[in-house]
C-alpha cells in the first residue's frame, strides 16, 4: 500500500517516470493532464472543458480536478496504492486530498520532488512541441505554466516538507538514471519494488 505524489515544473519529467515507477512499484499513476487530454481526443464535455484552459497554460478549475481525482481515487485499482503525478497542484487541491484520505483512513508515504532549472524544461518542452505538437507546448504559453507552477504549485513541497513526507530528487541526466535516483531514495524510506 504506497501512496505518493510527484511533484516538479513543467517539463521536469513527472510523466516520464510517473510511468516507469508505477511498473516499478505495481501501484497505478494517476494523470490529472493525461485524464484531461484523454477526455479531450473521446470529445467528452471535460474534455472542452479542459482544454480551454490548458491551451492558455491555465490550472483546470479546482472544483473540476477535485470531483475528478475524487472519482479516480475511488477506483478498485487504487485501493492497494497510488501514485499521483501533476495533482495536488493548488492549495485547495491539498486540502481536498487530506479529506479524500483522512475519510479512507488512509496517509500519504512520501512527495516526490522531481527538480529541473528552467532551460532544461523549456528545451524538453519546445522538443516534445517538435515532435508531438502538443497545443500547451509554445514558448509563450511553456513561460506561463512555469510561473502558475512557481506561484502556486511550489509553495506545497513546503507544506508537505512540515509534515516530513519530502523527497528530493534531481531530474537532470537520463531518464534511466532519474529513475534509478527516484527508486534509491524511495527505498531508503522503506518503500519497495514490487516482487
Ligand atoms: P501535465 O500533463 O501534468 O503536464 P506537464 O506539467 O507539462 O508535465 P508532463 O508530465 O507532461 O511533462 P514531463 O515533465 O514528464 O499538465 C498539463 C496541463 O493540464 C496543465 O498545464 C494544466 O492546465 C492541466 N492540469 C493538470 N493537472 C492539473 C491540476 N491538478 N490542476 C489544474 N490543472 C491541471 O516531461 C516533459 C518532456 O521532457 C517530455 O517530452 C519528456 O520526454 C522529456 N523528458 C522527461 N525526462 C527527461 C530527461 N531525463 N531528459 C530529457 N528529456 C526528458
Amino acid at each position: 500500500m504506497t501512496r505518493l505524489l510527484l511533484i516538479g515544473p513543467p517539463g521536469a519529467g513527472k510523466g516520464t517516470q510517473a510511468a516507469r515507477l508505477s511498473e516499478r512499484l505495481g501501484i497505478p499513476a494517476i494523470s490529472t493532464g493525461d485524464i484531461f487530454r484523454e477526455n479531450l481526443r473521446a470529445g467528452t464535455e471535460l474534455g472542452l472543458l479542459a482544454k480551454s484552459f490548458m491551451d492558455r497554460g491555465e490550472y483546470v478549475p479546482d472544483t473540476v480536478t477535485n470531483d475528478l481525482i475524487a472519482d479516480r481515487l475511488t477506483a478498485a485499482d487504487a485501493d492497494s496504492g497510488f501514485l499521483l503525478d501533476g495533482y495536488p497542484r493548488t492549495t485547495e487541491q491539498v486540502r481536498t486530498l487530506d479529506e479524500f484520505l483522512a475519510d479512507h483512513g488512509h496517509s500519504l508515504d512520501a512527495v516526490v520532488q522531481l527538480t529541473a532549472d528552467e532551460d532544461e524544461t523549456v528545451s524538453r518542452l519546445l522538443k516534445r512541441a517538435r515532435d508531438q505538437g502538443r497545443s500547451d507546448d509554445t514558448e509563450a504559453v511553456i513561460r506561463h505554466r512555469l510561473e502558475l507552477y512557481a506561484q502556486q504549485t511550489e509553495p506545497l513541497i513546503d507544506v508537505y516538507a512540515d509534515r516530513g513526507l519530502v523527497v528530493r530528487v534531481d531530474g537532470l541526466g537520463s531518464m534511466d538514471d532519474v529513475t534509478e535516483r527516484i527508486v534509491a531514495v524511495l527505498s531508503e524510506r522503506g518503500i519497495r519494488q514490487a516482487a
